[in-house]
């Protein structure tokens, strides 16, 4: 009888022992990892057909994973496609909607009472980080990062600055600091993705014991196409421009392999969603250089970043969360960058500011395998130099509207992913659906006003001229840069 009463205290012991863990496993808020790199689209990747480019640390990503083939970005540029991820706005209510640059360096600052995911993450108790692009406002502006809820930032604050991959200086915090060897205009001697990814690890290793979200914004693959090695495309019949493209992108496929393979050592891979992301569609035309080369466009769709037809809203887009998101899994059904805010509030338990609205929709039971949230429709808009463009997508139908004024077109994207044939003429009531849905997506806003834009446009094409002419000319860095630490 001792004997087997031993046995069953062994066993109650096990059993409170296995409960303890699972109530703190469950207890933990999972981490977020949100990686945006720049300009890369569904065709480069393998795991979308790319045959040229070698992605195998994306590849098993999305093996382990799930991957989309209609997750829209915010817009088809950089400031306002991040700024959509981070406030959970579509472009008619976010304050950035185009590429604004403002003197001494960055873009149009986030405003004071914006509020973001980092934001909110801190009301849950996460430590927050950026590394990468930052583009949302200078460090003495309301849209520094630390005004925006960011406790660690690592890299360009600028998008212009982010231009070059070997730059005069890079930012740790708010704190620049030298590269030497480096003149930003050509190659040099310091990679600053090196830098940035290692920065990334380091500081994942020193918060992997509370719950975190790192918004990893990676330069790579933008032009200009620059690289310290070319790799394994070296000995390619190829331009020098095209084994670089090659070589970035592969480049961002090695730092993703180990991003995963740190969090598993780690022992919190089960306990971490990353989404990967592009932020725009592909920069390129099929028939340019890079184009003709890696054939980005065959998934067929119409398009590249710029536009509002479909290549270049929608992203490679990846997720991964082993355990919780199903793996191989692909997933045909739409959702949007400023789904990821209330994604994040569901997962964190958070709760955002009194009088705060998302214009997204959890992902929460989509992520774990369920449908996608139904929705009255995306929208996007962005102000090019050219023109403010708008899109709409209800249903399976897409309106287009390549700038104010002028007609607005309806795809029905059921039949006609590729957008060739317009409906607009046959389907009057639904260019008049579009016409509403602009009309309350868009919130007018002073900085993006859709009428009588031109003026202001030139006037900031100049401002950014200006800038630009008068860092080339004194190669400008911060006033307070050190020396590399
Ligand atoms: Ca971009």
């Amino acid at each position: 009888m001792p004997r087997l009463f031993l046995v069953a205290l062994c066993g109650v012991a096990v059993l409170l022992t296995c409960l303890s863990v699972a109530a703190e496993a469950a207890d933990r808020k999972p981490n977020f990892i949100f990686v945006l790199s720049d300009d890369i689209a569904q065709g480069d990747l393998g795991c979308y057909g790319q045959k040229l480019i070698q992605t195998p640390r994306l590849d098993q990503m999305a093996a382990e994973g799930t991957r989309y083939l209609q997750a829209y970005c915010g817009t088809s540029v950089c400031a306002p496609s991040r700024s959509s991820f981070f406030t959970g706005l579509h472009t008619g209510h976010c304050p950035v909607r185009g590429n604004y640059e403002v003197p001494p360096e960055g873009q149009l600052p986030l405003p004071d009472e914006t509020v973001t995911i980092a934001e909110v993450a801190k009301t849950a108790g996460y430590a927050t980080a950026t590394f990468g692009k930052w583009g949302m406002g200078y460090f003495d502006t309301t849209g520094s990062p630390f005004n925006q809820g960011v406790d660690h930032f690592f890299g360009y604050n600028c998008q212009r600055h982010a231009h070059s991959y070997f730059p005069t200086y890079l930012y740790d915090d708010a704190q620049a600091f030298i590269l030497p060897g480096n003149d930003g205009r050509t190659v040099g001697e310091t990679y600053a993705q090196e830098l940035i990814q290692n920065d990334m690890i380091r500081w994942l290793r020193e918060n992997a014991d509370q719950p975190f979200l790192v918004f990893y914004a990676i330069t790579l693959p933008h032009g200009r196409h620059e690289i310290d090695d070319f790799g394994i495309y070296a000995d390619k019949p190829w331009t020098d421009r095209q084994k670089a493209y090659a070589a970035q992108v592969t480049r961002v496929d090695t730092d993703m392999g180990e991003l995963m393979d740190t969090l598993r050592e780690l022992g919190i891979a089960e306990e971490t969603l990353i989404v990967f992301s592009g932020d725009n569609g592909s920069s390129f035309s099929p028939n340019s250089e890079i184009g003709k080369r890696f054939d980005q466009a065959s998934n067929g769709l119409r398009g590249y970043k710029r536009g509002m037809y479909e290549g270049a809203l929608r992203q490679a887009a990846l997720s991964w969360w082993p355990g919780t998101v199903p793996a191989g899994r692909v997933d045909d059904q739409p959702w949007a960058f400023w789904d990821l805010m209330p994604t994040f509030v569901e997962l964190s338990g958070a709760t955002p500011p009194d009088g705060y609205e998302t214009d997204g929709k959890s992902l929460v039971s989509y992520l774990k395998g369920d449908d996608a949230p139904q929705r009255d429709y995306f929208y996007w808009e962005l102000h090019r130099g050219d023109a403010a463009v708008q899109a709409a997508r209800f249903g399976d139908w897409k309106a287009v509207r390549n700038g104010f004024g002028k007609p607005i077109e309806i795809y029905d994207l059921s039949e006609d992913a590729a957008e060739s044939n317009n409906l607009a003429e046959a389907r009057p009531d639904l260019v008049k659906k579009a016409e509403e849905i602009f009309a309350e997506a868009h919130r007018p806003d002073p900085n993006w006003p859709l009428e009588g834009r031109d003026e202001l446009h030139k006037q900031r094409a100049q401002q950014a001229w200006k800038i630009k002419r008068e860092r080339d000319r004194t190669g400008w860095v911060p006033e307070d840069a050190i020396e590399r630490p």
